[in-house]
């Protein structure tokens, strides 16, 4: 169980404790949403664990062998995380993949605002491939007694006060920074706790792996394009050929990236011109664990942490991992940037 960087179990609640302490002035409300989402992530991993065996598969309104209502997991996720964010009052509203409005929560006074993607790669699930939950969570502007409003909601990652994911694979495990580096812990289900298994993890420099679904090849720009070529060319200084993976999963390819470095990109493509995968509960927590964990996320323009929002869902392309492979991805993209979206 204990692993990098770590001599001794500790559990996630006493993880987020010790870090709070080493905030000046911390008053608990954030330990206690980051301990909440900790409660919801093991209700949910549960649910993903035994979906095979209850039929919970099935479409919203039907009913599973235990004659109980069917909810689909990307429905039950979401509302497990919504009921934990609304338990403590710590949260004044929640915005979630899965709504296409914010929710305003029952304490209008919270402090915290939470962007989730509650079951990430949902359409996974049918055949077993790992999923995920990813969250990001930004202090309120607007004072406690008004109601939340639009500058409150549409912050740039870089005001994150946390960001996170929990991957539901071989073993549940949930991800985390406050800023102070990342931290990986690992559900020990006998026992229900999450236990310290990395941290301050750190992504290699450098990677021989890429990460991209070379289905939409003919619809990417000139220099991405001439870029993936190149990696699959032999060139001894770097390590090419790479390996290609792509679980089509953004949690688990952005986990293996972060363990065994290389690069992950979801670009620009003729089906999805602002890319596929959403800036602000998608995006912008994995950029944050990627860059604490010394590592790089840009949109192949800019860092992704830096993108002003305009509107809650709306995506961008991203490219991260380690920083020479996303460097060198970029000389490439820059390079060829007068040819546009090829195809
Ligand atoms: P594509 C899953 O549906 C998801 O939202 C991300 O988790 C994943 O990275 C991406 O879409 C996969 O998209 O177009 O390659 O199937």
């Amino acid at each position: 169980m204990v692993s990098r960087n770590v001599d001794r179990l500790i559990t996630l609640e006493e993880h987020i404790i010790q870090s709070q302490n080493r905030f000046r002035g911390a008053t608990g409300e954030l330990s206690q949403l980051l301990r909440d989402i900790g409660l919801a992530a093991k209700i949910v991993s549960r649910e993903v664990n035994k979906a095979g065996i209850t039929n919970i598969l099935g479409l919203e309104g039907s009913e599973n062998v235990h004659g109980e209502h069917v909810k689909k997991l990307d429905v039950f996720a979401n509302e497990q995380m919504r009921h934990a964010l609304s338990r403590s009052q710590i949260t004044c509203m929640m915005v979630s993949e899965e709504d296409d409005e914010p929710v305003k929560m029952e304490s209008s006074s919270g402090k915290y605002i939470v962007f989730v993607d509650p079951l990430d790669g949902s359409s996974n699930i049918d055949v077993n491939v790992s999923i995920g939950t990813i969250f990001s969570i930004f202090r309120r502007k607007s004072h406690r007694a008004d109601l939340p409003d639009d500058d409150d909601i549409l912050q740039s990652g870089l005001e994150q006060v946390a960001g996170g994911y929990v991957l539901y694979g071989s073993s549940t495990i949930l991800a985390y920074t406050t800023g102070l580096g990342v931290s990986v812990f690992t559900l020990d289900p006998s026992i229900g706790e999450f236990f310290l298994s990395d941290n301050n993890i750190q992504i290699p420099e450098h990677g021989s792996y890429y990460s991209i679904n070379e289905g939409s090849f003919t619809t990417w720009s000139k220099g991405l394009q001439e870029y993936i070529k190149s990696c699959k060319v032999e060139d001894k200084d770097s390590g090419k050929p790479y390996s290609a993976r792509y679980i089509g999963s953004m949690v688990a390819d952005v986990h293996r990236t972060l363990l065994k470095g290389g690069i992950f990109i979801y670009p620009a493509t003729q089906k999805h011109p602002n890319g596929k995968l959403r800036l602000m509960y998608e995006c912008n927590p994995l950029a944050f664990i990627i860059e604490q964990a010394g590592g790089m996320a840009t949109d192949g323009a800019q860092r992704i942490l830096e993108i002003q929002p305009n509107e809650i869902h709306q995506s961008t392309p991203i490219l991260l991992g380690s920083p020479k492979n996303v460097e060198e991805a970029e000389r490439y993209m820059k390079a060829y940037a007068e040819e546009g979206v090829a195809g």
